[in-house]
């Protein structure tokens, strides 16, 4: 993307050294995507209780890093005692190991199902061609595999995930276990000068509002969150933090959380547990375009947000709290989700104070759309339409075309339920939130919204690189359950 290469060029001039991850990654930065893993690799490990899910190692096949990915169910016995829970994960019984990949490189993603029961992989928030994006025509029968390729061309540096996207089938592949995390690098200076050693001073923060119902399995309607007999568990990559807050240890001044709201409804409010300010550094698709100081952070499930805490001053062996809300906005509870510590004794050096330049799209002439977000009793719709079947979707399809910039209003019609908005394909700005003009972490890129009730989203976005007149992104919901009650349209990038 032009405006993207132009961003570069303007960050190349600014050097920010964060600790020794920044030097080993300004080091690497002319060197090749193995060199710079071997560097990463040196970086001193973070400790603790917390899990920290494997970074996923390509084979390189002839220039193509190759990622193997099988699916797997499994059962967990420690979450209640006594009591077998069914699971499934990528690679392992449950959530995945972690992509990370660079813009430029050629990727190939072989996915197995070894599920008894059909499934997709969704890369979200990766700009991609249809065919390769894993809704849900790309549905991969149990016993097969699925190898869509692309060249990263995602011109940001960002955190992304993936997770099934069947049609109707989502929240119960979701509530399993199957979802893992994506990091792209974009090679640019403002992603060097921030913690970037992976496990080291970079650390996936996977976050989950579980219920375990009565007959010990998870829940995967809202009702199962409060009926009789149900347990609710707050997972940290895959472990209860409702039990005991994991512990992180790290061997630098500052660590990056990547922040990651996997959960089916609820949303997610951090804050320090002294109420202390933090620094966040990016929200779903991109860099911000400075650090902001916040106090708290609200993530409504699907998004992301990535934080630094500089842990030798004001964050100071901090510990992080989640507030869990549902989807009217009551609150489930409060919970410490992480205690973060430092073992290193000298202060880290200031962040950069440009990380990003977001160049406002121009909306002369746009198309302009409404999506009005409702529900009747259980069916939940997009301007009156429940995308429950193939069909529907294929017959309601927003249809576009390639390089077309639009400019939409989503409207939440209902006065209590919250929803939030999920575009495939390419990420959009925000331009207003119930009429008043972006602020804070929405004036950078981002691909999932929250849309709370009676409020209206402007967002405007740019359809590029990729067209297709048969494979369909989707624009959704990513309450996973209202997902899958309807709350999902079609979008056709048609080539002309
Ligand atoms: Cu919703």
């Amino acid at each position: 993307m032009q405006t993207k290469l132009k961003r570069r060029h303007l960050l190349a001039g600014i050097v920010g050294l964060a600790g020794s991850a920044a030097l080993v990654k300004i080091a690497g930065s002319g060197t090749s995507f193995a060199e710079e893993t071997t560097a990463a690799e040196a970086a001193t490990p973070a400790t603790g209780t917390l899990p920290i899910p494997d970074l996923l190692t390509a084979t390189d096949e002839d220039g193509v890093s190759v990622f193997t990915l099988g699916t797997q169910s499994g059962t967990n016995t420690s979450l209640i005692s006594g009591k077998s829970i069914t699971t499934a994960g990528y690679n392992g019984t449950f959530l995945g190991p972690t992509i990370k990949v660079t813009d430029g490189e050629t990727v190939r993603f072989d996915v197995t199902n070894n599920l008894d029961d059909e499934t997709t992989v969704h890369w979200h928030g990766l700009h991609i061609a249809p065919s390769n994006d894993g809704g849900p025509q790309n549905t991969i029968a149990a016993g097969a595999t699925w190898s869509p390729s692309t060249t990263i061309n995602q011109g940001e540096a960002c955190t992304l995930w993936y997770h099934p996207h069947g049609l109707g089938t989502t929240a119960d592949q979701v509530a399993l276990g199957l979802a893992g995390m994506m990091i792209v690098d974009d090679g640019s200076t403002a992603n060097a000068s921030l913690p970037n050693s992976y496990g080291a001073d970079d650390i996936p923060i996977i976050m989950q509002s579980t219920a375990i119902t009565s007959a010990a399995a998870f829940g995967i309607t809202n009702a199962s969150f409060t009926a009789s007999g149900v347990t609710l568990k707050f997972l940290v990559n895959g472990v209860s933090a409702t039990d005991e807050t994991p512990t992180l240890s790290v061997a630098y001044g500052r660590v990056r959380l990547r922040l990651l709201n996997a959960s089916l409804t609820d949303s997610i409010t951090l804050a320090l547990s002294d109420g202390a300010t933090f620094t966040q550094v990016a929200s779903d698709a991109a860099l911000l375009p400075s650090p902001i100081s916040i106090s708290s952070l609200r993530i409504s499930p699907g998004e992301r947000a990535e934080i630094v805490l500089d842990l030798t001053s004001s964050d100071a062996a901090a510990t992080l709290q989640a507030t869990v809300r549902n989807t009217t906005n009551g609150t489930r509870y409060t919970v410490s989700m992480l205690s973060v510590s430092s073992t290193a004794t000298t202060a880290a050096d200031t962040l950069p104070t440009t990380l990003n330049t977001v160049t406002a799209l121009d909306t002369t002439g746009a198309t302009s759309r409404t999506f009005t977000l409702s529900n009747s009793g259980g069916t939940f719709l997009i301007n009156g339409v429940a995308g429950t079947s193939m069909a529907t979707m294929e017959s309601n399809a927003v249809m576009t075309t390639l390089n077309a910039i639009e400019q939409w209003t989503i409207t939440n019609s209902s006065t209590t339920i919250y929803h939030n908005f999920h575009l495939h394909d390419v990420p959009f700005q925000v331009v207003s939130v119930g009429g008043v003009a972006a602020s804070g972490a929405n004036t950078g890129w981002r691909d999932t919204i929250e849309v709370p009730p009676s409020t209206s989203v402007v967002i405007r976005m740019q359809f590029t690189d990729y067209a297709d007149n048969e494979y369909m992104y989707m624009l959704h919901c990513h309450n996973v359950i209202h997902e899958d009650d309807g709350m999902m349209l079609a979008l056709m990038v048609m080539s002309s």
